[in-house]
């Protein structure tokens, strides 16, 4: 939660031939300018620029193909908004490029083990990095995922690499979490993690939760075979997330998660306003 009383919401702005939900969407710099300025328009508080998909299954991309996808496109939102930008990458050196184009954010889904420079590259860059929980790497993750105690697994996970993060110089007051839904993780973990989110909370850094459109809504809704008709599912953890005190969502759908989370603060506030 934060001072609005309700998760910021970042905006996912994949710059990517092959994203599962939006891939080919926004792969040109006029394209995805105009989006961003979409999602600033519906209340995006932050835009999550990625030039590499995480799918289940994705191919890696190299960081010359990843800039070249990333770069013009933060150039563009930087120029046209003074919106604050994230780089969804787990390269140090696209995060090093990125930032010095004008993002603000590092948003590393590998928690800064994706490459040698990585803790290094963060400590440099003082800027808040998310570092997020993943079983395995995306090409293979979704093969047989496993944990004994998927919410104590991650929960020791995230403050490990918290504390990797900080031994390496990363500021305490820059470090956010997340559990990375569908990184690594069947039905039942994602579900585990949403119903102890508070949990997740409790490690005393702010929580990033990224559920939009992701396969594991399909499954509770085998209807929703287009990530696109998974909005119900997506706003319904965007709910539980504020509910359990996250202080980000990460979706694609802006404007109905904002709506969906004033109501919320709203009904919230007036229960606490008759008590
Ligand atoms: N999910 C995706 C990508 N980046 N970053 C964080 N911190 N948390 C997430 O849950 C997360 C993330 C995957 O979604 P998307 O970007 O829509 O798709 P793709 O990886 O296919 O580009």
């Amino acid at each position: 939660m934060t001072a609005l009383g309700r998760p910021l919401i970042m905006g996912v702005l994949n710059l990517t031939p092959d994203s599962f939900s939006d891939g080919g969407r926004f792969n040109t710099p006029r394209a995805a300018l105009e989006r961003a300025l979409e999602m600033v328009d519906e209340g995006a508080d932050w835009l999550d620029v990625g030039g590499e998909s995480t799918r289940p299954g994705a191919e890696p991309v190299s960081a010359a193909e990843e800039l070249a996808r990333i770069l013009p496109a933060i150039r563009a939102i930087r120029a046209a908004s003074p919106a604050p930008i994230s780089i969804d990458t787990f390269k140090p050196d696209v995060a090093r490029a990125a930032i010095a184009a004008g993002a603000t954010l590092w948003n590393d889904v590998t928690a800064l083990r994706g490459g040698a420079g990585s803790l290094s590259a963060a400590a440099d860059l003082a800027v808040p990095v998310v570092l997020m929980h993943m079983q395995g790497e995306p090409r293979t993750m979704q093969q047989a995922p496993h944990y004994e105690d998927v919410v104590s697994e991650v929960s020791a996970f995230l403050l490990e690499r918290a504390e990797a993060a900080m031994a390496a110089g990363v500021a305490r007051s820059a470090i956010w979490l997340d559990p990375g839904l569908g990184f690594g993780k069947t039905v039942a973990h994602n579900l585990a993690l949403l119903g102890a989110l508070d949990r997740l909370v409790a490690l005393g850094f702010p929580l990033l939760v990224g559920a939009s459109r992701k396969g594991f809504l399909r499954a509770l809704d085998p209807a929703a075979v287009d990530p696109a008709r998974r909005l119900g599912g997506s706003l319904a953890v965007a709910l539980a997330a504020a509910r359990a005190g996250a202080a980000m969502v990460r979706v694609h759908d802006v404007r109905d998660t904002v709506q969906a989370l004033a109501v919320d603060a709203a009904i919230a506030a007036a229960g606490a306003h008759a008590a």
